[in-house]
């Protein structure tokens, strides 16, 4: 497959995955994952053809590794990124000192003013290094990169899982510890 075609597969894929499964008639359990037989029957009765190893090769080129199979590749789900309301069963791990967050100028008044909220996912992401964040923004339009005191909200009580792809998920961030 081409670039082109890995794309627009992958982005299918999120689409179904993290947002309406519903578009192609698929179930997610309550962890997020999909049956891949079914998955690619129903893609395919969709006009979304593609192999398994074709899946196979999306889910291991992919540039963020948004996608995992189970052991055995019966199942896939998506790392992260859910608006689903999917039951976390990722590690709860204590953070860095700062985590990061891109967005753009736009949107920082009202987050200085109500914290970093989930909006349409199911939770904040934030990530270790500014230059994902910078990208993550970048996104939108002009990006800034907001720091999260993560290691206070740490001790204060908050809870962070970390995904399988190394994005770091929290319900919100209130604004004391913006900065
Ligand atoms: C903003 C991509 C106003 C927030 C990325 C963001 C990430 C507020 C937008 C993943 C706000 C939500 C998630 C508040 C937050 N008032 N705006 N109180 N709180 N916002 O897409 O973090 O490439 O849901 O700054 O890499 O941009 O798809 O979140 O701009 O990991 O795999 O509201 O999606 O991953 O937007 O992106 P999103 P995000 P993929």
């Amino acid at each position: 497959m081409n670039d082109n075609q890995i794309k627009s597969i992958s982005k299918f894929l999120s689409l179904i995955l993290r947002h309406s499964p519903d578009t192609i008639r698929l179930q997610l359990d309550t962890h997020g994952w999909a049956d891949v037989a079914t998955l690619l029957r129903q893609c395919h009765a969709h006009g979304k053809r593609f192999s398994f190893a074709e899946l196979e090769e999306v889910v291991r080129s992919n540039d963020k590794q948004r996608f995992e199979f189970n052991e055995d590749k019966t199942r896939i789900r998506a790392n992260q990124g859910h608006s689903l309301n999917i039951e976390t069963d990722l590690p709860v791990t204590a953070p860095p000192e700062f985590l990061y967050h891109g967005t753009v100028g736009r949107f920082v008044g009202a987050i200085r003013n109500s914290g970093l909220q989930k909006m349409n996912r199911q939770h904040v992401h934030l990530t270790a290094d500014r230059h994902t964040a910078e990208q993550v923004g970048g996104r939108r339009g002009a990006p800034v990169v907001l720091s999260v005191r993560s290691g206070d909200m740490h001790r204060d009580g908050y809870t962070f899982f970390l995904s399988a792809n190394n994005v770091w998920l929290t319900d919100a961030v209130p604004p004391q510890y913006i900065q």
